[in-house]
């Protein structure tokens, strides 16, 4: 239709009353004219000799659309008032921008009254509905089925993998703008704010299970970015066990409680497991770093966060680099010990949601830089290994992290199902400006993230969940299915149209365009030839390890292999250790009272060399942090008669340091020091034991030490500390207490052991501020 035409018909559709034609006052009618001259606006599909050849895949059109004269014409019903765009707009500086979408879902009952969930207000909630009162009760009692039929849908499938989780709100702030490489919007410009929502994980426990089991943790981050959302689905150790997606079943049912008696719980010390990556050698390097003090954290606040994969970033141009996301925390990375883990499993085993939550609550916001490794698809080529294998990582030392913002935790849920429990990630979640690479084990993910939502959260919207939902607005033609909340105007779902203007029409090069990675290989079932070197990198890790890491290594394969009751199988990893260290073999199998087998027979023979033998930044003490005893928890004891100056003045100093006090008695409760004062317990000996804090004080005055010398439990309280490396200061006649516990205070030994008196006690709290912030005196266990 030519313009003029066009420019007539539209005028037909203003001046239809006056044009002196006498026509119907049917409004359905009216209706159907102004449609007609708005569908007559698009009088062809412009664009679809657009959808064909190279260039135009490159470069996809945006879509036609036009706006309609009035709101009826693209309304479901002539009573509607338009709609409001959808929650939020995009995000700005210095607002979190899911404040108020979430705000709109909140559900505040003060004042209120209670009712069904038809807000019918109920009469009395203590009593079912009976004819008599001593008679039956009766099917009519909607109320009371209401009420149990909810409760018995109470719970959802739990995740099938990474179960047991904590999250938290924050925003990520970009340090500069990154448009050299990515048009992706956090990175826009300098400053940028943009929320997020942060679950940690364990990944083989059910959702009940311990925090401090070994294992990796999940480390996922939702962007609610104004170009919509995007998931960076990662763990705290940069590699995984397996190649390829194909195998992820399999290793989950390895690791998994053993089909037969569900046995055992969030553990791999386990046959199954070890049967598993004995006969996969790609397991080795991933292992070294689950053995490693990495698979026992402190806190969720001190791990470090790894995308794994390689990804693409594209820039406006349409040039891409590759890179791996990196999160490195302010609080440092730091680590329990073995035997302190397994007991805090079973003193706290929220111990990793308390910790987080916590400091949330206390305004020590946990944050984290976000650094790059970005390279060239010729650097890619040229390294000793693949980029797409997922069991290898690129040193530091070869790529360089380029640091390009930080992120603070600064929110906690307001409810835990709503927001952690439903929270939904997906690595196929990307925004323009980040890709994938052809790595097979991402792959894979892109497709089963959602796919286990649909099962986990009831169907397919479970993108309008308020935590799920982007801030972005969300347009398309998906309609229907379980649970639907929005509700579409209009009578179109459907592209291309005319009756709804076109709209929503697609983005064009504005849209998410995927990069045009050439691929003009064989459709076959098998894997590159650098993913068969199985070892070098395993052997990097061990040999970037301090000697006491090391150690904690061989303790780490020994436990494990040692529950492992078929003999076969401990041989036969020992077999694969061989291939990384001859070191670590020979003492794992000294722990397990075994020689040392032959070598696993390789799949490579000859690899290439690798670049570089030994990297600092693989070991945890390369990342101290910056926080000092900010949220370290530090044990105070008491009894009746302590030394009250002594306490008051440790307690001042380690408050402003940032530091959490806590008295420990006993029983909870007040007690009365020398000056009269009192001093009040907040935990007791029994309800929180020694090795659920960070470094302890040993009172002064003679009757609270003689009280803590005849109380068992203050022995046990006392050696943890010292078994697990951390710092003891003892003042005055609290000097017995470490006598009793035959602990030797020797400063140039073992700094983390002080002695003071009471009178010297401000004097010594920069020394203990400064021992508590070395984390551990690991000294001590070298003897
Ligand atoms: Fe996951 N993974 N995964 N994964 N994963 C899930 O998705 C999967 C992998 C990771 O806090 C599931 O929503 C496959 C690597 C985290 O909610 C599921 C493969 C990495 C979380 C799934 C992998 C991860 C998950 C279970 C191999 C580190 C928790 C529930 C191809 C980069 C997210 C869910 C949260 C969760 C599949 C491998 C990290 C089943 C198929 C590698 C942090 O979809």
């Amino acid at each position: 239709m030519t313009n003029e035409k066009k420019a007539a018909r539209s005028s037909r559709a203003k001046d239809q009353v006056n044009d002196g034609v006498l026509r119907t006052n049917d409004i359905v009618a009216k209706l159907a004219g102004a449609s007609d001259d708005f569908a007559a606006t698009i009088p062809h599909n412009s664009t679809k000799n657009l959808e064909h050849g190279h260039d135009n895949a490159l470069a996809p059109p945006i879509g036609e659309s036009s706006k309609p004269g009035f709101d009826k014409v693209t309304a479901s019903t002539i009573t509607e008032q338009p709609g409001t765009a959808k929650t939020g707009g995009p995000a700005q500086i210095g607002i979190n921008a899911n404040i108020a979408p979430l705000d709109q879902f909140k559900v505040d009952p003060s004042g209120q009254r209670l009712t069904t969930n038809q807000g019918v207000p109920v009469g009395d909630n203590q009593n079912t509905l009976k004819a008599g009162l001593r008679g039956p009760s009766l099917l009519e009692d909607f109320i009371l089925r209401e009420k149990i039929t909810h409760f018995d849908h109470e719970r959802i499938p739990e995740r099938v993998v990474h179960a047991r989780g904590s999250a938290a709100h924050g925003y990520f702030e970009a340090y500069d703008a990154l448009d050299k490489y990515t048009c992706a919007a956090p990175f826009s410009e300098k400053g940028k704010t943009t929320p997020v929502f942060v679950r940690f994980s364990t990944v083989a426990g059910e959702r009940g299970s311990k925090d401090t089991a070994r294992d990796a943790r999940g480390f996922a981050v939702k962007f609610y970015t104004d170009e919509g959302n995007w998931d960076l689905v990662g763990n705290n150790i940069p590699v995984f066990f397996i190649q390829d997606a194909m195998k992820f079943p399999d290793l989950v049912h390895a690791v998994k409680p053993e089909p037969h008696h569900g046995m055992p719980q969030a553990a791999s010390a386990h046959d199954t497991f070890w049967d598993f990556v004995s006969l996969m050698p790609e397991s080795t390097h991933m292992l070294m770093w689950v053995m490693s003090d990495r698979g026992i954290p402190r806190s969720y606040r001190m791990m470090q966060g790894f995308g794994v994969h390689t990804f693409r970033l594209v820039n406006n141009l349409g040039q891409s680099v590759f890179c791996k996301f990196h999160w490195k925390p302010l609080q440092g990375t730091h680590s329990l010990v073995w035997d302190e883990a397994v007991k805090i499993s079973g003193a706290d085993p929220d111990y990793h949601r308390r910790d987080l939550w916590e400091a949330i609550e206390s305004g020590e916001f946990p944050e984290w830089e976000l650094g790059l490794q970005i390279f060239t698809e010729d650097q890619a080529d040229s390294f000793s290994f693949d980029v797409l294998d997922s069991t290898k990582l690129i040193p530091e030392e070869l790529i360089p992290l380029t640091p390009v913002g930080r992120m603070v935790l600064n929110r906690n849920p307001d409810n835990f199902f709503a927001e952690t429990e439903q929270v939904a990630f997906c690595t196929a979640h990307v925004i323009p400006g980040i890709n994938f690479s052809n790595d097979p084990l991402l792959a894979g993910r892109i497709h089963s993230y959602s796919d286990t939502q649909i099962t986990r959260l009831g169907g397919p919207n479970f993108h309008e969940i308020p935590i799920n939902a982007p801030v972005a607005a969300v347009q398309n033609n998906q309609r229907d299915g379980l649970h639907r909340q929005a509700v579409h105007r209009g009578r179109v779902a459907y592209e291309p149209n005319s009756l709804a203007g076109g709209c929503p029409f697609q983005a064009g090069t504005e849209g998410f365009v995927s990069f045009p990675d050439s691929n003009a290989q064989d459709k076959v079932r098998g894997k590159p030839e650098k993913f068969a070197e199985h070892y070098a990198q395993a052997t990097l890790f061990y040999n970037s390890q301090t000697a006491v890491e090391q150690a904690h290594i061989v303790d780490g394969f020994r436990f494990e292999l040692s529950k492992v009751a078929v003999p076969a199988i401990r041989e036969r990893m020992l077999s694969s250790l061989v291939n990384v260290s001859g070191d670590l073999a020979e003492r794992v199998a000294a722990g397990l009272g075994m020689q040392v087998p032959e070598a696993m027979p390789k799949a490579m023979d000859n690899p290439q060399a690798p670049e570089i033998t030994e990297s600092r930044a693989l070991s945890l003490t390369a990342l101290p942090g910056l926080c000092g005893v900010r949220t370290r928890q530090i044990a105070v004891l008491v009894e009746e008669g302590v030394i009250h100056a002594s306490l008051a003045s440790l307690h001042s100093a380690l408050v402003h340091a940032g530091a959490v006090v806590h008295f420990i008695g006993p029983r909870v409760g007040n007690f009365a020091t020398d000056s009269g004062a009192m001093v009040e317990a907040d935990k007791s000996m029994e309800n929180a034991p020694g090795f659920l804090f960070d470094a302890l004080i040993l009172p002064d005055g003679n009757p609270a030490v003689q009280a803590l010398v005849d109380n068992p439990e203050t022995m046990e309280f006392v050696k943890d500390h010292f078994l697990h490396c951390k710092t003891i200061l003892a003042l005055g006649d609290g000097h017995r207490l470490l006598e009793m516990a035959g602990i030797e205070a020797d400063a140039e030994k073992d700094p983390g052991i002080l002695l003071a008196q009471s009178a010297d006690a401000n004097a010594i709290a920069p020394r203990f501020i400064d021992a508590v912030a070395a984390h551990r005196h690991s000294s001590r266990e070298a003897g």
